[in-house]
């Protein structure tokens, strides 16, 4: 009885060695993400594609204005440089077709659920690069990019994810 009790710690330590080696590679690969300007277009977990700036340019790009309203602030007005993220998919050959929800992370955990219809809706759900003309800036520099989504229809900002890694269809 008594040397079971090393084996089971030697087996915990093991695991959470493993686990948070796992995590330290999964953090690596978002900040690498992020510092490269890249997202990730995923199928039920499965990545199905990158998006970079470069492949937001070359499609359709909108300046928009929206009201963005914060937590315990006044309503303020922007302007936004971005594309649909309905175009985006369709770029990526992605349909949401049978689909119930599109989820989407960010390099801090965040993560917002849309409904398809949403994201279907015209002029509602971008993901923007640029904000009264200058770029997002990076979660470290008191930014909220590289990519941001904006929900035109839904002023409160809690949905509007900001530093986006993710883009996942379920
Ligand atoms: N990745 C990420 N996106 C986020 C948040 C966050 O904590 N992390 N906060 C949300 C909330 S609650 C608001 S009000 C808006 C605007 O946040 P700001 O007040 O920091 O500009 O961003 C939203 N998007
Ligand atoms: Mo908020």
């Amino acid at each position: 009885m008594k040397k079971i009790i090393p084996i089971i710690l030697l087996i915990l330590i093991i695991t959470v060695g493993i686990t948070s080696y796992l995590n330290r590679e999964y953090v690596k690969d978002k900040e690498t993400m992020v510092e490269n300007h890249f997202f990730a277009i995923k199928d039920d977990g499965k990545e199905v594609g990158i998006v970079n700036l470069e492949l937001i340019e070359s499609l359709e790009v909108q300046e928009f204005k929206a009201n963005l309203k914060s937590s315990g602030k006044e309503m303020v007005e922007h302007i936004y440089k971005g594309v649909p993220l309905n175009q985006i998919l369709a770029s990526q050959e992605q349909s949401l077709e049978n689909r119930k929800q599109v989820v989407i992370r960010s390099v801090d955990g965040y993560t917002v659920v849309l409904s398809i219809e949403e994201i279907l809706e015209e002029d509602n759900v971008y993901i923007v690069y640029k904000r009264d003309g200058e770029d997002l800036g990076k979660k470290e520099d008191g930014g909220s990019g590289p990519y941001q989504v904006v929900i035109r229809k839904d002023p409160f900002g809690q949905r509007w994810a900001k530093f986006v890694v993710e883009v996942e269809l379920q």
